[in-house]
């Protein structure tokens, strides 16, 4: 990143030390009453967990002190912030600041997903986006970011000495794969397309199911082995559950940047153009191979 204005590497640190607490305050939850409920439900209309809370404060607080970010829009905020001091800021950043809440309490791997782009874009396509990431709290804390110039490169957290260290990188996301991940408890809701695509994964495919109940998690999984996630359209959840903004966008924006690709039921989630910031997507996403079985390129 050493070519990138200053400012960019700036807010890079700001969201990769808000991790870092996160990842701090993960390893100690249980000790210290962080697990469970506010209480509280988001304007999702999902239950807010202590951690969400005091992830989002702790992602809000930081990214405050950077002044070349003068827009926020959280999972966890209703409406989108605008920080008049820092008018000037070239960037926004839309998070969602913890992933797979639900897996919390069972101490299983949650992430932070983050989507850069200029104030302007927030409700531009996909394709608008400056850089995306996520950091992954799993057995070790990993950030994973995408610039196009660079690819799409892996950080591991040292704990000892407080750094991301450069891992791997630039990755590829392998063509095919082996494994898909999908709620198969909502497979009534589905609709016959999405029905004959998970048959052919289970079937002639022979794909092994993996599935942990946190985007993140998964959609890694993917992006080193090869496969795909889905979480498309039901009859709870028509226009999917995902939402477009902060997690099917940068992570769509990840996926291509690798080699990958991600749709909606109906084209290229990089090339919707979203109506609100909280909208829901149906998502499928990882290797080429599986996704344009699902929705051929050139259709
Ligand atoms: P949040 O914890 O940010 O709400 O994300 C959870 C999530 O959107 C995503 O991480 C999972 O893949 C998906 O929901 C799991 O949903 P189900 O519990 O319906 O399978």
């Amino acid at each position: 990143m050493a070519g990138e204005p200053v400012e960019f590497r700036a807010l890079i640190r700001q969201v990769t030390y808000a991790a870092k607490r996160v990842s701090a305050e993960l390893r100690v939850a249980g000790l210290q009453g962080m697990l469970g409920g506010t209480g509280r439900t988001n304007v999702q209309g999902e239950a807010v967990q202590q951690l969400d809370a005091y992830a989002n404060g702790t992602f809000v607080n930081n990214l405050l002190r950077s002044p070349a970010i003068s827009d926020l829009v959280s999972e966890e905020m209703a409406e989108g912030m605008h920080l008049a001091q820092h008018s000037r800021g070239k960037y926004a950043l839309l998070f969602d600041p913890i992933d797979g809440s639900s897996n919390l309490d069972a101490n299983l791997a949650v992430g932070s997903i983050f989507s850069v782009r200029a104030p302007r874009d927030v409700l531009a396509t996909g394709r608008t986006q400056i850089a995306a990431g996520y950091v992954m709290y799993g057995p070790a804390t990993i950030c994973v970011l995408a610039i196009p110039k660079y690819g799409v490169n892996l950080f591991t957290y040292e704990p000892t000495i407080g750094e991301f260290m450069f891992t791997r990188g630039p990755l590829t996301m392998p063509s095919e794969g082996r494994s898909y991940g999908v709620n198969d408890a909502n497979e009534s809701g589905w609709s016959p397309r999405v029905r004959e695509f998970v048959d052919w994964l289970r079937g002639p495919a022979a794909h092994s199911t993996r599935y942990s109940g946190a985007l993140v998690g998964d959609f890694h999984r993917i992006l080193v082995g090869g496969g795909v996630y889905l979480y498309p359209g039901d009859s709870r959840y028509p226009a999917g559950k995902l939402r477009l903004l902060y997690e099917g966008c940068p992570l769509a924006f990840i996926a291509e940047c690798a080699g990958g690709r991600a749709v909606s039921e109906e084209c290229d989630i990089l090339d919707i153009v979203p109506a609100q910031i909280h909208q829901r997507t149906p998502l499928i996403i990882g290797s080429r191979a599986e996704v344009d079985r699902f929705l051929p390129a050139d259709r």
